[in-house]
Order: structure tokens, then sequence, then C-alpha cells
């Protein structure tokens, strides 16, 4: 049976960066899921009888949501929802369902890197047919119809076996319960050479992958340990939790400390990878050299033709604007496009979608190709095993060449978390007042160039995306860009980025914080972050 339930808005559910993120007590008032997944399909047209994708990182409130999405979807009029075996399916995973299965859209439940639990965070995404992250366009829309909801359709179906791989006809609508990891290693398997990867192991290579409790743990003991026969412990953390271990899944120096450590020490592995709730993010550490996200993008775009599935070479390479430069100097050298876009991926979708661009990438641990629309984690670490395995040598030795051969980007990037939304704000107030008057003057021994906030123009569709971040250029290269999150749940978080441009060989062995000390302290000048926070340091730095 369908009901029609009447429902009033919610006025917050304003898709952020990558989806609608709360706490979960906001998911679990009555209606608010039912509100925000019917706003999702009343911004779309023609689904009548197509294929939802649905799927998540298998965080706290995951297969709930998931009984509801498929009891509303039904509902609407969709003739079929693939859902992953028991509500799990990664985010790079359902961009490559929605796609190879010609999908209308999929939907994918996760707060990324965020912690996960019941007072922890949750996350909606709405993924349209090309398999990337819905455009503002329809993440508008959606808001839009949030705002405007007076009801929602929802079918009687009862609760639905996730666990079971099959078909069940559910209110005149298909669920087929799929195995999530299989179509995303065939297609691993079609880009890479696993034969080369499995010789690499053989050869007494070691490894250590930690999927830190999230939607990775699968993927990983299936691709890493059955099919290119790493030994047995390669993988870390593999069973996902609910709440993660209670830790943050955020493959970083922070949160991925101890995996950073044990590759550094001298018995440790070789080769260290981690990844993301939802397992779009990744993090390199080969023994003594941590790669610094923006950095893997350059390097993998320098050596894309080592891997079969780039053989071709590349296109063009998409950073976001935060992101180094380092990409665009192996772009330049490649003589291939190079975009740079506002933080979030659906940015890239249209440059993917045009073939502009093969390769993307975000200083956040983020690397993706055009193999699917969203980064992907596990992917960019095959990469890596495979440009070791066919130059032989340490991911250490393989940085520093291309260091010297391009050049060194110094990059850090600060976060200041949950400051008060207020204080957060009128710090980039006044900085945006004060941006006009800022070229020529110095700061800190440092000549402002150029000042501005980042406004990107599409170059597929035209459309215009104003305030994506304010960016501080000073004489010689280096730059500051500060702006706010838009993934957060509580308060509001400053992220200030510092980047400097070495050329000299015998200066890139400096500490980057050291290196990057002068922008550092030119930041807090321009900005007035303790001033304005009452901050005297950011609470993470990576
Ligand atoms: C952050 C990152 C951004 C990334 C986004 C989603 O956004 O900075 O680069 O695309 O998270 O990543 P923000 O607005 O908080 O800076 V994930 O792995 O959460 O899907
Ligand atoms: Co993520």
């Amino acid at each position: 049976m369908i009901r029609t339930v009447a429902t009033k808005p919610f006025d917050d559910q304003k898709p952020g960066t990558s989806g609608l993120r709360k706490k979960v007590p906001v998911f679990q008032q009555p209606h608010y899921v039912e509100n925000f997944v019917q706003s999702i399909f009343d911004a779309l047209d023609g689904f009548e009888g197509k294929m939802l994708v649905l799927g998540g990182d298998g965080r706290f409130y995951n297969r709930e949501v998931i009984q509801k999405v498929l009891a509303i979807a039904a509902a609407n009029g969709f003739g079929k929802v693939m859902v992953g075996q028991g509500g799990i399916l990664s985010t790079p995973a359902a961009s490559n369902i929605i796609r190879k299965y010609k999908a209308f859209g999929g939907i994918i439940l996760s707060a990324s890197h965020n912690p996960g639990g019941p007072k922890e965070d949750f996350g909606i995404k709405y993924n349209a047919e090309n398999g990337g992250p819905a455009p503002e366009k329809i993440t508008d829309a959606i808001f839009a119809k949030s705002k405007a909801i007076s009801q929602y359709r929802i079918a009687d179906i009862g609760a639905v076996d996730l666990d079971k791989v099959g078909t069940v006809e559910v209110a005149g609508m298909t669920v087929e319960v799929i195995d999530p990891v299989k179509d995303y290693a065939e297609l691993m398997e079609s880009l890479f050479d696993f034969d080369a990867l499995r010789a690499l192991f053989k050869s007494g290579f070691r490894m250590a992958f930690d999927s830190m409790h999230a939607v990775t743990g699968p993927y990983g003991k299936e691709i890493l340990e059955n099919r290119l026969g790493a030994p047995v412990g390669t993988c870390r953390n593999f069973k996902p939790l609910p709440d993660f271990g209670g830790h943050h899944p955020d493959p970083n120096l922070v949160h991925a400390k101890k995996l950073y450590d044990d590759v550094m020490s001298p018995s440790g592995p070789d080769f260290g990878a981690a990844s993301d709730g939802d397992g779009d993010r990744n993090m390199i550490v080969g023994k003594g050299m941590f790669v610094t996200p923006s950095d893997s993008l350059a390097i993998i775009a320098a050596n894309a033709k080592l891997a079969p599935g780039y053989a071709k070479g590349i296109s063009g390479v998409a950073r976001s604007m935060p992101t180094s430069a380092a990409a665009d100097r192996v772009a330049e050298k490649l003589g291939v496009g190079c975009y740079e876009t506002p933080t979030g991926w659906k940015f890239f979708g249209n440059l993917l979608d045009a073939g502009k661009v093969t390769l993307c990438g975000e200083e956040s641990f983020g690397t993706g190709s055009s193999h699917v629309r969203e980064k992907d984690g596990l992917w960019a670490v095959l990469f890596w095993l495979a440009i070791v395995a066919a130059r032989g040598e340490s991911v250490k030795d393989i940085v520093t060449k291309h260091w010297a051969t391009y050049g060194r980007n110094y990059y850090s990037r600060h976060d200041y978390e949950e400051v008060e939304s207020e204080k957060a704000n009128a710090l980039m107030k006044d900085l945006g007042a004060k941006l006009d008057s800022l070229p020529g003057t110095q700061v800190r021994g440092l000549t402002v160039e150029k000042a501005d906030d980042f406004s990107y123009h599409d170059p597929v569709d035209g459309s215009v995306s104003e305030h994506q971040g304010v960016r501080v250029m000073f004489a010689g290269g280096s730059r500051v860009v500060f702006r706010l999150s838009g993934t957060g749940t509580s308060g509001a978080t400053l992220r200030v980025y510092m980047e400097r441009y070495e050329a000299d060989p015998s200066k890139h062995g400096i500490d980057t914080q050291e290196a990057l000390a002068d922008l550092i302290a030119a930041a807090d000048d321009i900005a007035g972050i303790h001033s304005h926070t009452g901050r005297a340091a950011p609470s993470v730095i990576t």
C-alpha cells in the first residue's frame, strides 16, 4: 500500500560540499529523512520505471535509512533499486554501479571521514546518471523543494532482507541486493596489470592497508589479499563497524598516525595506505616519505602511462583551487589541459564527461579518474602500487626524483575546527572587505600580488559558482587560501591552505611547517585568525 503523509519543511536541509550531513539525532527526527529523500525525488524528472542505486558506508543508522529510501522510491514509481548487500557500497563502487548498469541515479548514505555512532554524523547524497555527485543546479533544486515540501509518498513494504543477494518484488518495484565488491574489483582489474602487482607482492614487498573500520575493508580484502596475493594481515581494521571503532575514519597524519609510524619504523612494511569512511579518500606513505595528496596527483599524472588503463596517456588534469599547483607543472610538460575548480568532487563531473580531463585531485586526500565520477581511495592505492612495480623504485625515490624534475610545492593545510559560526563568519567578512587593499602591501617580507574571492566559470556548461574561497597570492608564486568547510556538522571549520614553490633541489628536504613558516605567520596577520577565533593553533595540520 502506498501512503501520502502530510509533513512540514525543515529549514536546514541544504546540501553542502558533499550532500546533506548532520548529526544522527537530527536525521532521527520524525519525517526528517523522508522529507529530504522526497525532496530529492521532487527535484528530479523522468525516473518513472527507472533504476536507482543505493548503498552506504555502513555507519550507524545506515540500515534504517536504506529501508526508508526503498519504501519512498517504491512509492514514487522507481522500477528498480540495486542495493549493496548489508546496505554497503563504497562511494566509488556506487558510482561505478550507476554507470555500469545505466541507472537513473543513486543515493549514497555517508558522512565520509566524519565519526559515526548514535551521537555522531550521518549523511545523504544524490548522484546523477553519470555516477557523480549532483551538480549545484540539482542540489539547489533539492534545497528549494525541501523548503516547500508538504507531503511525501511512502510504501508499506516491511523490512527488505538486505543480507541475501538476490531479487525481490516490493510494491511493484524490484529490489536487487548485489555483492558490493565484485563489479568494483572487476573494474580495478581492467585498469591495472594485476599480474605485475601479484609479482610485486611475491617479491616480498610488504604493505599495510588500513580501512579504519570503514567501508573499504571488504574491498581491500578481496582485491589486495585474495586477488593480488598480498599476505593475510596486509589489511588492517578491515571489519566495517557502525561507529568505526570510535575513531575518525579520516586517513591523514593525525587519524592514521599508527599506520604512519609503522611504515616509518625500520622493521615495518615498505608501503602504507589508508582510506576513509566511504572509501573515496586515500593516504599514501612510503618508508621515509609521506606523499601529500597534491603531490600524489602530480606523480600519478606524470606516471599515468605505466598503468594499462591509462597507457594511451591522459587528456588533462583538474584540481580543486586550494590543491597545490604541482599537477599544473606536469600538465604543462605533457602538453595537456589543466583546470582549477572549486572544492568538492561535483565540479569535476562536467570536465570528465566532456573528456577534457582524465585525472582529478584534491588536497583533502582525494584522487580519481574518468573510470568513475567520484574520487577513489583504493584506485589511488593500486595506482601507486602499479607505479612502484613498474619503476622498481621506492616511494621515496619516486617522490624525490619528481621534485628534482618539476620542483617541490611545499604545502600544508591548517584546520580550525568547531569555531563558533559567528566568529568564523566575521573573519571571512573582514577578510573579504580588505581584499582590494591588499595588493602591493608587504606581509612578513612577502609582497601581495593579487587577492580575490575565487569564482569558477564552468567551461562546459557556462555555470558560475562564486565565493569559493579567498586567495592571497604573493610575488614568487606562494599563496594562502582561506575558506570555510562545507561538510562540518557542528560550528564552523576554518581551513587555511599554504603553498610555496621551490625549484632548487638542494632545498627540497626542509620540514614542511618550517618551509611555510613565513606564510603561516602571514595568514594570521592578514586574516586575524587568532584575534577572531581566540585559537592560538590549528586543531589539525595536514
Ligand atoms: C572537504 C574537503 C573537500 C572534499 C569534501 C568531501 O570539504 O575539503 O576537498 O571534496 O570534504 O570529501 P570541506 O567543504 O569540508 O572543505 V568526502 O571524502 O567527505 O566525500
Ligand atoms: Co569520503
